[in-house]
């Protein structure tokens, strides 16, 4: 990997990852719709509109592997969510492919799957159960990761990320964090494993209470320094409650299931 581009670089996870990234690429390109801080040693700014395809096909230009984060990363309204996370995902992997890209990491979500009860263990080869329209524009991620390797042979790795933020704050992130470390390192095996094809894994740390089962993230090569396991007693010991309704709490996706999330018709509908 010469080059490596890094969308949603000025978001929560985006501004961090690209810190953790810092002199792993010999070329680390970094986009974002908004505000950017400026390019240190090895950086490029593209600024880029990922609905734009003149400004995606530029941002394309002489990448070797994307990791791709940009999009909306929680519910919205649906045409927001068509026009941005379906329509301009379709575009960018066309792009993608035109450009000669090799690799792409998507950055997936658990919503992809939030509907699941929290008594189920999931691998990632269930079906689908998204808990919201961002679940189900993830759940349109992950398929076109799949068909974008089958037809056309571009290696995709599908992360389900859980809470990558700084610590576990309810019973459920125990189960969902991930560190911004673990999470660059998971990024890394995807950009770097030899003969990848498209798979699907968790985004988390070596959390011991997790729903999810994450041996095909080990078999690639992951192996996360991090655990929300130091937390687990502070969490237990707390008494602020989860938030969400009552569907909320039965279920993976915790707040994102609950009804009225957004609170726009539609949803109710
Ligand atoms: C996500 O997909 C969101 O991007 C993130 O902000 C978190 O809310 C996370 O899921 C979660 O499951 O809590």
């Amino acid at each position: 990997m010469k080059r490596v581009l890094l969308t949603g670089a000025g978001g929560g996870i985006g501004r961090r990852m690209r810190r953790e990234l810092a002199g792993v690429y010999p070329s680390l390109r970094v986009s974002d719709i908004g505000e950017i801080e400026p390019a240190g040693p090895d950086e490029e700014i593209v600024s880029a509109d990922l609905t734009n395809a003149d400004q995606v096909a530029r941002l394309l230009q002489d990448v070797d592997g994307v990791i791709h984060l940009g999009g909306l990363s929680v519910e919205h309204e649906w045409s927001d969510i068509l026009r941005t996370n379906i329509d301009a995902l379709y575009r960018f992997y066309e792009a993608a492919h035109l450009a000669g890209v090799k690799r792409i990491v998507f950055a997936s979500s658990n919503h992809a799957v939030g509907f699941y009860p929290r008594s189920r263990r999931l691998d990632g080869s269930e079906r689908p159960r998204p808990d919201c329209r961002y679940g189900l524009s993830k759940v349109f991620g992950e398929a076109l990761s799949q068909y974008f390797a089958d037809n056309y042979g571009l290696g995709i790795l599908s992360i389900r990320i859980g809470w990558c933020f700084e610590r576990p704050e309810t019973p459920r992130t125990l189960g969902s964090w991930v560190s911004i470390g673990d999470l660059t390192r998971l990024c890394r095996v995807g950009l770097e494993t030899p003969d990848l094809h498209h798979e699907i894994v968790w985004g988390i740390s070596d959390n011991a209470r997790t729903w999810w089962d994450n041996a095909t993230a080990r078999r690639l090569g992951y192996e996360p320094q991090e655990s929300s396991d130091h937390w687990a007693d502070a969490i237990d010991a707390s008494t602020t409650p989860e938030p969400g309704d009552a569907v909320a709490l039965g279920v993976q996706g915790g707040p994102f299931a609950s009804s009225g999330y957004v609170g726009t018709p539609d949803r109710v509908l």
